[in-house]
């Protein structure tokens, strides 16, 4: 039998990284043998699974990808999810690349031969995969639909991310067709699998997507804590409180203002620790307690641009 050919995602690898990885090698095996090539398509990995995509997996019993550090000199590979070298197996200079399916900004890979490369701006790599297999025919067993459709949801996050197009929802309104699944709930129960809530430091659940704005003469912060879960983002309410706390006395922040957004039913609550009163007046609330505002989901153009015309 011929040496496999190795596809592979990003270092640190995502769930599209490796869904994408399975459902290329689904794509590739079955091509080569209706084309009657020997050619044999290896998935395999360069990091743990999410464990999103560890569940997804086992639920569908498919084994995980192959973990692997670095490829031979002269190793045949196609890279999925990613095609710049920063971020590729260890070893990529001096393999052969002889396919790309992406979706990202095309970046310093540079081949010796002319390869297939298939990339477009969607959501996600296991869109394009999707799009592939109905491009040629190819019938999608339920298992792989899944895989596919996973990591679709989780890019995309479940449609609502800015990066979602029209092609994603086609290919998820197909691959529903196939596993009987409704992609909101599979997407939910995906997210779920990544525990986050309850296990999250603290210092990240206010201050990993953190923004200061210079508000007239002082200086405010404010923060967006995206959820699939908000009864168990709001059970640490109190902690979030006494860090935003420390943050407004250490920095000398006006207000310290976190969304904390529930992505599925497309609002957000406003926790404010500081001088409340400028939230207070633009929105028309009285934010001395936790208060939902539905509809609120971009910090950027319905928080941040009303609090600075504001003054
Ligand atoms: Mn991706």
């Amino acid at each position: 039998m011929a040496e496999p050919i190795i596809i592979v995602g990003h270092k640190n690898p995502d769930n599209d990284a490796i869904s994408a990885a399975v459902g290329l090698a689904f794509f590739e095996n079955e091509l080569a043998r209706r084309q009657g090539r020997d050619d044999v398509y290896e998935a395999v990995c360069l990091g743990p699974l999410p464990p999103e995509t560890a569940w997804n997996l086992e639920q569908n019993g498919i084994d995980a990808p192959r973990l692997i550090d670095h490829v031979e000199a002269g190793q045949k590979v196609m890279l999925v999810d990613h095609n710049e070298l920063k971020q590729a197996v260890d070893g990529l200079a001096d393999a052969e690349v002889v396919g790309i399916v992406d979706h990202h900004r095309i970046g310093d890979v540079a081949t010796a031969a002319p390869i297939y490369m298939t990339v477009r701006p969607w959501g996600s790599t296991c869109t394009v995969i999707s799009a592939l297999c109905r491009q040629h025919d190819i019938e999608i067993p339920v298992a792989i639909a899944n895989v596919l459709l996973s990591a679709i949801l989780t890019d995309t996050v479940i449609l609502k991310s800015p990066t979602a197009t029209k092609v994603d929802e086609e290919q998820i309104a197909y691959l529903e067709g196939i596993t009987g699944k409704k992609y909101v709930e599979f997407g939910q129960q995906l997210f779920k699998c990544r525990g986050g809530e309850a296990d999250l430091p603290i210092e990240k659940y206010v201050g990993a997507d953190a923004k200061e704005f210079e508000v007239g003469s002082t200086t405010v912060l404010i923060a967006q804590h995206e959820t699939v879960d908000l009864e168990g983002a709001m059970k640490r309410e109190e902690e979030a409180r006494a860090y935003m706390r420390k943050l407004q006395e250490e920095k000398g922040y006006d207000f310290v203002l976190v969304l904390v957004t529930d992505i599925l039913a497309e609002g957000s609550n406003f926790l404010v620790e500081g001088n409340h009163a400028v939230v207070d007046s633009v929105f028309g609330i009285d934010s001395s307690k936790t208060v939902w505002i539905d509809g609120i989901l971009s910090r950027k153009k319905q928080v941040a641009a009303p609090i600075l015309a504001a003054n």
